[in-house]
């Protein structure tokens, strides 16, 4: 998405609300959210495609070629505060980072009026950019994309969705989130999965939905969801291109992920690091100092799964919280699969973190401005390679991106990192034993890194 279109679909947006389409939107989603209807249950994957494509529709009365843009916030897992998307050019950041809730004080929507409904006055939007919730990582969406029965993934693909609302925090906790207008981005990156696996599902849905503990629920594909006043069935919205929208040409939504400098982050899952690391060996940096050294791991378990706020280790996926009782309360949603559902995804984390030599896509190391902020606060970062971690010392006499690019090019020098074609057989195994094969992992990761092939289109 260029600047152009961005500011296109803000003006939209802003048009849309003028007329009160907006405020109307939220409104339906908190109406039907209040009774259970259109979560935690069968068809909280159509519902919310209908729901975008009806803003959708509203935004086009304004920019005919409008369209939503998707946030795929997986690859900002590791730091939503850091993410583009969270930031001055699109959505806006906030200064509190992460610790408490606060208003976006830059971006498209300083002054986008919140009126909660029974309320006569209004307020700012508010956020908090959670740094101890998480979010789900790659390699989870990636494991949810290979599931392979509908009523296995759909609830999958639910219980992942909820970590971002409850980790962007604010607004986007209660029935009213569509205030936040990252919702629609949010809800278009949950849309593009359910797509995404459509594709490669022949069993979209069946007539017998997965059952689920919500009687107001629709029980097959030709039931009209609530609103009724829309006439949509769920079997209407299987096929997006009956909404009008598509992710079939990837300029669409792909250009969107480019304006987000995804493409710089260089997702490249061939990368691997050579695992012969031994205890005790320092690598001598050139001026002679122990610039780089290699450690056993102190506390193996806090290492596997580091914390949310530890921003040392740059390989390592942090863990993610429990999702909040008072969230999980109500939405309806089982306590007991919440916790199943948070525990198995931390099992697959620390399964991914000790694979040796793997960099996660979502990691920090390809988030260098973070870790360009994080480098005052630091005399060292980490790298952990199975029990093993290397020790990088921060050269004092550089700041941010020196500082970084000295970091990571000791590491490639220490390491001997290479740029292989194909990943080794083992890592290659691991990955497809954890989560899943990979070719869909690099299909993952292709909306990252487009194919240069894409942007020579085009409209
Ligand atoms: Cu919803």
């Amino acid at each position: 998405m260029d600047p152009q279109e961005w500011a296109d679909f803000t003006v939209a947006l802003w048009a849309v609300r003028a007329a009160g389409g907006y405020d109307a939107l939220t409104q339906i989603h908190n109406q039907w959210a209040v009774d259970g209807r259109i979560h935690n249950n069968n068809f909280f994957a159509a519902w919310h495609r209908g729901f975008t494509a009806a803003l959708e529709h509203q935004l086009r009365r304004y920019v005919p070629k409008c369209a939503i843009p998707y946030w795929a916030w997986a690859v900002d897992s590791q730091s939503l505060r850091s993410s583009v998307v969270l930031s001055a050019r699109y959505y806006g950041s906030v200064v509190s980072n992460g610790r408490s809730i606060s208003c976006p004080t830059d971006g498209a929507f300083v002054s986008w009026p919140i009126r909660p409904s029974g309320s006569s006055s209004s307020r700012c939007l508010r956020r908090q950019y959670s740094q101890s919730q998480g979010v789900a990582p790659t390699e989870e969406i990636n494991r949810i994309l290979n599931i392979g029965s509908w009523t296995s993934f759909a609830p999958a693909l639910e219980m992942a969705h909820n970590f971002l609302h409850v980790a962007v925090g604010g607004d986007m906790t209660s029935f009213e989130s569509p205030h936040d207008p990252t919702f629609w981005a949010h809800h278009g990156f949950i849309d593009y999965l359910w797509y995404l696996w459509q594709k490669k599902n022949s069993e979209t849905m069946t007539n017998v939905l997965y059952s689920n503990n919500n009687s107001q629920a629709p029980r097959t594909l030709d039931t009209v969801m609530q609103p009724t006043s829309w006439g949509l069935t769920i079997r209407d919205t299987l096929d997006v291109e009956n909404l009008c929208f598509t992710y079939a040409d990837p300029i669409i939504r792909k250009d969107f992920i480019d304006g987000l400098n995804l493409r710089k982050r260089s997702v490249d899952p061939s990368i691997v690091l050579d695992p012969q690391l031994e205890a005790g060996v320092s690598i001598a940096a050139e001026d002679g100092g122990k610039d780089v050294y290699v450690e056993d791991v102190p506390d193996k378990d806090e290492a596997e799964l580091p914390k949310a706020d530890n921003y040392q280790d740059l390989t390592g996926l942090r863990s993610l919280s429990y999702l909040p009782d008072a969230f999980l309360k109500m939405r309806r949603i089982s306590k007991a699969k919440a916790t199943k559902y948070t525990d198995d995804l931390n099992s697959l984390i620390r399964t991914v973190n000790l694979i040796p030599g793997y960099i996660s896509p979502s990691s920090l190391w390809y988030r260098e401005e973070l870790f360009a902020e994080a480098i005052s606060e630091h005399d060292h970062f980490y790298i952990n390679i199975g029990s093993k971690r290397l020790v990088i010392n921060v050269n004092k006499n550089l700041s941010g991106y020196d500082a970084v690019k000295d970091i990571k090019a000791k590491c490639h020098a220490a390491l001997k990192v290479n740029h292989i074609s194909a990943p080794s057989h083992s890592y290659h195994d691991q990955l497809k034993e954890t989560i899943g094969e990979p070719t869909n992992f690099c299909r993952l990761v292709d909306p990252f890194q487009p194919n240069p092939a894409d942007y020579d289109k085009t409209d």
